[in-house]
C-alpha cells in the first residue's frame, strides 16, 4: 500500500503554488460544501496564475450552479494532463465514475472523521466543512503574500461552511467557524443572498419531494426515529429525481422529540439509499455497518435488500441493537 503523506496548512499551501494544470474534484451527487470549496479552489488557482479545470462525475444540481459559473469544467482529454486536487471526498469511491479516468490524485483536501487517503492531504477531522479547511489554506496563502481575501473568494467559502453546518445552526459550528465567517463576512458578501439560494429557495419539483416525504412519515423505536421510503416508481410518478430529495430529509428530521431521521431512497438501479440524521446519536457508526459513511450526525449508506420494506426493517434493526436494545 502506497504511504501517502498527511500534509500541514502551510504545506498544502505550497503543495498549491507548485500545482501545474490543475483539476478539482467534487464528489459524487455534488452537495453546497463540495461546490462552494472546489469554486475557492477555481479562484485561488486563477489568481495563481494557473488554469484550472473542474470535474464532477454527476451533474451540478441547479441550485448550486451559480457557484461554478465563472470556472470551466474539463473535458475528458483534458484529464490526462492535469494534476488532480480533491475536496470534501473522504474515499477514492466517493469521486464516482470519472475516478477510472482520471490520472493519480496529487493532493486531497477534506474534513471527513472517517476516510482511506487516496492522496497526500490536509485533512481536518471534525472541522465544520471541506470550505473551513479550505480556508485555512487560503489563510497560509494570505500570509505568504500570495492571495488577498477579497468578495469573491469570501462569497464561495462562505457558501461551503453554510452549507455544511446547516446555516450556522449544527453543532459542526465552533467558535472558530464563527469567526472565520466573520472575516468572511467583512469583506462585503451578500451572506442573505446565498443562504437564500443554499437553503429557502426550492425548485417546485424539489418541494414535491418534500411534500411526498412529508404525507409518508413512518414512526418507530417508541417514537424515537422517524423515516420515510421512496420507490423508483413513486419518484417516477411524481417526475422528479433523486437529487430533488436532497432536502426531504430535513422534513423527516424535524419531526419533535425523534433521535434518528432517515430516508430511504431507491435508485434508477434498484439500490436503496439511506440518508440518516441526527442530533444525539452517532449516524456514521449505523451507516459503517451497512459500508458506508460521513458524519456523526449526517451520513449515508447503501443497504442490499429485496425490496424498498427490507432496507427499512433492516436499518431500523441495526438501530435497534445499536441504541435501544435495553429499552425493548
Ligand atoms: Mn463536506
Amino acid at each position: 500500500m502506497a504511504e501517502y503523506k498527511k500534509l500541514s496548512a502551510r504545506e498544502c499551501a505550497e503543495a498549491i503554488l507548485k500545482t501545474e494544470h490543475p483539476i478539482v474534484i467534487m464528489h459524487v451527487r455534488p452537495d453546497g460544501d463540495t461546490v462552494g470549496s472546489a469554486a475557492s479552489l477555481m479562484y485561488i488557482f486563477h489568481k495563481l496564475g494557473k488554469a484550472p479545470l473542474w470535474a464532477c462525475s454527476d451533474p451540478l444540481p441547479e441550485r448550486l450552479e451559480f457557484l461554478m459559473k465563472d470556472y470551466r469544467e474539463a473535458y475528458r482529454y483534458e484529464y490526462d494532463s492535469s494534476s488532480v486536487v480533491t475536496v470534501d471526498i473522504p474515499t477514492k469511491e466517493q469521486i464516482g465514475d470519472i475516478y477510472d479516468f482520471l490520472p493519480s490524485v496529487s493532493l486531497m483536501i477534506d474534513h471527513h472523521e472517517v476516510g482511506v487517503p487516496f492522496a497526500d492531504n490536509f485533512i481536518i477531522p471534525g472541522a465544520s466543512s471541506a470550505g473551513e479547511v479550505v480556508m485555512l489554506v487560503a489563510e497560509e496563502l494570505i500570509e505568504m503574500g500570495k492571495l488577498k481575501l477579497d468578495e469573491k473568494l469570501a462569497y464561495s467559502l462562505y457558501a461551503a461552511i453554510s452549507s455544511d453546518t446547516g446555516c450556522l445552526r449544527y453543532s459542526n459550528t465552533t467558535p472558530d467557524t464563527l469567526r472565520r465567517v466573520a472575516t468572511l463576512v467583512e469583506t462585503g458578501i451578500d451572506y442573505a443572498d446565498i443562504n437564500h439560494r443554499l437553503f429557502n429557495s426550492k425548485t417546485p419539483r424539489q418541494i414535491r419531494a418534500e411534500g411526498f416525504v412529508a404525507e409518508r412519515i413512518n414512526m418507530a423505536l417508541s417514537d424515537k426515529v422517524a423515516y420515510a421510503t421512496v420507490t423508483k416508481r413513486e419518484r417516477e410518478a411524481l417526475d422528479v429525481l433523486m437529487e430533488h430529495f436532497e432536502t426531504a430529509i430535513d422534513v423527516v428530521r424535524s419531526v419533535e422529540f425523534i433521535d434518528i431521521a432517515f430516508v430511504i431512497k431507491e435508485t434508477d438501479k434498484g439500490e436503496y439509499k439511506a440518508s440518516l440524521r441526527s442530533a444525539e446519536r452517532d449516524v456514521a457508526k449505523i451507516c459503517a455497518h451497512f459500508g458506508g459513511g460521513g458524519h456523526v450526525r449526517a451520513a449515508g449508506c447503501t443497504i442490499f435488500a429485496r425490496s424498498i420494506d427490507e432496507a427499512a426493517r433492516k436499518l431500523l434493526l441495526h438501530i435497534e441493537r445499536t441504541y435501544y436494545s435495553e429499552s425493548v
